[in-house]
């Protein structure tokens, strides 16, 4: 199954905290990486007093159920010291299951397409990046989304 994540950091070196996690996902039996976008800086969105994120999105082929991959995300958050403390609150370490095959998975704990996914630029741009043709389910043409959300704040890194 092709699956797209999109991971997040704005604490404790955050560029070293994504490349960490780029790392401990490949070298997850049953994941290998397919595509890996650029990174991007944006202030937090919906928070305030928190330092800028820096976000990324990966694409993998898997073998695992949505299930057993978001376990495998969340034990790798936990390894690189994510402290869950308010909601929205910063973090070292942010990974979200966006898009799973053409899916589409309304479960309390995995929704997906992931919620953010139709409105945040620091999610389409990344994804625009490394899959500009894919077609998102629910919410259509990537392209279509890109076009239509702001990305005055976004700022591409590298
Ligand atoms: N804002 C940005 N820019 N990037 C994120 O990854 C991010 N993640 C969050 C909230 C707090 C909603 N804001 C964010 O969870």
């Amino acid at each position: 199954m092709r699956v797209y994540l999109g991971l997040g950091s704005n604490l404790d070196a955050p560029i070293e905290q994504l490349r960490a996690a780029r790392l401990a996902i490949s070298n997850v039996d049953g994941i290998s990486e397919i595509a890996f976008s650029s990174f991007y800086q944006s202030p937090p969105m919906d928070a305030k007093n928190q330092p800028d994120y820096i976000n990324a999105v990966m694409a993998i082929e898997t073998n695992l159920s949505p299930f057993e991959l978001l376990a495998t995300t969340q034990a790798i958050e936990n390894e690189q010291g994510r402290i869950r403390t308010e909601r929205w609150g910063a973090r070292t370490l942010d990974i979200d299951i966006l898009l799973f095959g053409n899916e589409i998975l309304n479960f309390p704990d995995l929704v997906i397409p992931h919620y953010g996914i139709s409105e945040r630029a620091f999610v389409l741009c990344p994804l625009f990046e490394i899959s500009p043709d894919l077609i998102i389910p629910k919410y259509g043409k990537l392209a279509d989304l890109v076009a239509r959300c702001s990305l005055d704040n976004l700022r591409k890194c590298n």
